[in-house]
């Protein structure tokens, strides 16, 4: 779980917020402009979450500086990868105590200037902070979140001779729009989801739903980190099947003790004929972990074709009992499940 994770960034998030406050009175160069944006969106259900910059395209001039706030309980990065460089993972690890952030590798102090010259990021950052980028130069830039392919972002910056097109009161109106467009769309998904469970098999869970939405600046998605048929009934000897339908986020389905890397499968995890995982459960005293499950590799011009995606993972329950499991990475916004099996 990232809970433990997001807890520990959140207390030093409150350190570092006093930290800039104090800073805040000596900055105020002359001609320079602080423009702001906002990193992800959450419903009060914080199992409909917005993997998105917003706004996520800005025209600014060379010299300016963007300053980017996290919101939400979901962790997110603001990342400027060298072109070219291959993009790491998020984590060495994805584990029970959170996880080792990679960065570029390695983070960038607040107010780091992008260049093409090399890899800017941020910490990873969760509600109450924020970070901030300054573009010395004229061009254009990738935005990206380490944590979540299919959020990205594109920022002009101008030289000061050209006009801006936008102001900031523009930014905030986009900000807005897209936030209350891409929740909504997480209550469409939800309802989907849930009308979709009723007419499916009742063996079969959807783990997680999601869409990307495009526009000018690059992708935006939106998440439901929940498993639509959170409780389950079997008998002794049936299968339940778990499919992640949420492209372009990885779940788990993690019964037990959650290992220290919920990347790989548990050992004793075999492979169905048709590539799917297969685990089985003879008590509900046992641990198994699926593996990140979804479909991650998309197709990209010009990258070594990745093999097929793992997006389904099966368990055989040989043993009557309660068997509760979670997402190991999202079991802190509700992502949890039960599967009861009845002699
Ligand atoms: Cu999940």
């Amino acid at each position: 779980m990232l809970h433990n994770l997001r807890k520990r960034i959140s207390r030093r998030a409150a350190a570092v917020a006093a930290a800039a406050l104090i800073s805040g009175a000596a900055t105020g160069a002359a001609s320079a402009a602080e423009w702001t944006g906002t990193v992800g969106a959450q419903a009060s259900d914080l199992t409909h979450t917005a993997l998105a910059f917003l706004p996520n395209e800005f025209w600014i001039h060379a010299g300016d500086t963007i300053r980017f706030h996290f919101v939400t309980a979901e962790l997110h990065t603001v990342s400027f990868l060298k072109p070219g460089q291959t993009r790491p993972p998020a984590f060495s690890n994805f584990g029970i105590n959170g996880g080792v952030f990679i960065g570029c590798p390695g983070t960038n102090p607040d107010g780091s200037s992008v260049t093409n010259a090399a890899c800017v990021t941020s910490d990873i950052g969760v509600a109450g902070r924020s970070y901030s980028v300054s573009f010395p130069n004229a061009g254009n830039f990738k935005l990206v979140c380490l944590v979540h392919v299919r959020m990205t972002g594109a920022i002009h910056v101008l030289p000061p001779s050209e006009t801006l097109p936008h102001d900031q009161a523009f930014y905030d109106r986009e900000a807005g729009a897209e936030r209350t467009g891409l929740l909504s769309e997480a209550n469409a998904l939800n309802a989907d989801g849930n009308a979709e469970t009723v007419e499916t098999s009742p063996n079969a869970v959807t783990a997680g739903l999601a869409v990307i939405r495009s526009n000018g600046g690059g992708s935006q998605t939106v998440a439901l980190m929940r498993f639509f048929g959170e409780k389950t009934f079997v008998r002794v000897g049936d299968t339940v099947e778990w499919t992640n339908r949420a492209t372009p986020v990885a779940h788990t389905v993690t019964f037990g003790t959650e290992p220290f890397n919920d990347m790989p499968p548990s050992p004793g995890v075999t492979l169905d004929e048709d590539g799917a995982r297969h685990a089985v459960l003879s008590s509900p005293n046992e641990s198994v972990n699926s593996g990140f499950i979804g479909v991650l590799g998309q197709e990209t011009i010009g990258a070594p074709e990745a093999p097929l995606d793992i997006t389904r993972f099966r368990v055989t329950f040989t043993a009557p009992g309660v068997f509760n499991y979670v997402c190991a990475l999202h079991d802190d916004l509700g992502m949890k499940g039960t599967v009861i099996v009845r002699p």
